[in-house]
């Protein structure tokens, strides 16, 4: 049940106003709208064309470089937050295009970011003194306060989606950023370092974890899609998700990101997806196959690299046209973190 905000009476208006100049609010006037009964988000269910983002980052090209530009970023701003630099409440998310020779310069901030390859055959980014190389699909982190910049030495456009706890740092008040002072970062560390260190199933004894974020710092598509078709042939869907899985931090078991909580996810051909809604608002990208997805009854369609948004306690149905592969992401790992996390599956 809702709380009722008390009716209003010339007395009490007045009052109200005799405490307004002293910065008091009187908290049955508000409470029913500050403590609700289910979430009331602003952000709104929708979906970004691949085709339009790519078309008008190339005309962008022709107007800034990535280095003036810092990065060449367009934000994918939710219809109800408009203004604001989010995709949902709580997550920033935009697609960044690096066209051949460019650079986006060395640099560092308190913001945790994600990069979900879209199109590249082979552009770099260099996170701590090390490089990794770009390819589609790809899940590569930024952790907080790690110098990072990125390149692009072949001959094609190289485009991914961002994803950055901005919001969630700007809440805190606690955004630090600086410039290197110089493009590229020096390279210090050899290629597949971290993935041979920490993504083989071993740590190097008495590995000793310094941050909250994976040490892995590319989830390469090819073996994450080569896991999930080898579960394929165990036929264990889940009625809500297909066969979803969790990038996990080989350290500790937890979410690869402390912020951001990332899946990857098979609707197998013929799957129509029970209802399912959870408080964390989520971000999806269509990274093979075709659909639809119904959000509070509301339908998208999607195609590969779209992007499309279900906000937190919308409803929502998957039905792939074919088989059909998610990326996933929301603020789980923190609402989970704080007991916040809550789901409801099926017609519940
Ligand atoms: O690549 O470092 O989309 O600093 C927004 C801010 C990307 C980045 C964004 C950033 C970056």
């Amino acid at each position: 049940m809702a709380f009722e905000t008390p009716s209003e009476t010339p007395e009490r208006r007045a009052f109200y106003d005799s405490i307004d100049p002293e910065n008091m609010t009187a908290l049955w006037s508000v409470m029913a709208g500050i403590i609700t009964p289910e979430p009331t988000s602003g952000c709104k269910p929708h979906a970004w064309r691949y085709d339009t983002v790519r078309e008008k980052l190339i005309e962008a090209s022709a107007l800034i470089s990535a280095k003036e530009a810092e990065r060449r970023v367009l934000i994918l701003e939710n219809p109800g937050l408009r203004g604001q630099s989010r995709i949902t409440t709580s997550l920033y998310a935009g697609v960044q295009l690096v066209m051949p020779g460019e650079v986006a310069p060395a640099h560092r901030h308190s913001q945790s970011a994600l990069r979900f390859v879209l199109e590249s055959a082979g552009g770099e980014t260099v996170v701590n003194g090390e490089v990794t190389n770009m390819q589609y699909g790809d899940f590569v982190i930024t952790p907080h306060w790690q110098w990072h910049d990125h390149g692009n030495d072949t001959q094609d456009p190289v485009l991914w989606l961002d994803v950055l706890d901005i919001p969630i740092v700007q809440f805190f008040d606690a955004s630090f950023a600086e410039g290197m002072g110089e493009d590229q970062q020096k390279r210090d560390t050899p290629e597949g370092d971290s993935l041979a260190r920490y993504g083989a199933n071993m740590l190097p004894l008495g590995y000793e974890k310094s941050t909250p974020a994976s040490p892995i710092f590319n989830y390469p598509y090819d073996r994450s899609r080569e896991a999930l078709e080898r579960m394929k042939a165990a036929r264990e869907w889940d009625p809500c998700h297909g066969l979803k899985m969790r990038y996990v931090n080989p350290v500790n078991g937890d979410w690869a990101m402390p912020t951001v909580g990332t899946c990857l996810q098979l609707l197998p051909k013929g799957m129509k997806t029970a209802p399912y809604k959870s408080t964390d608002a989520t971000g999806f990208v269509p990274v093979e196959g075709r659909g639809r997805s119904w959000v509070n009854g509301q339908e998208i369609t999607w195609g590969p690299r779209d992007v499309f948004v279900v906000p937190s306690w919308h409803e929502v149905v998957h039905e792939p046209e074919g088989e059909a592969v998610l990326f996933a992401f929301s603020d789980r790992p923190i609402q989970e973190k704080l007991g916040l996390f809550r789901e409801a599956r099926g017609n519940a």
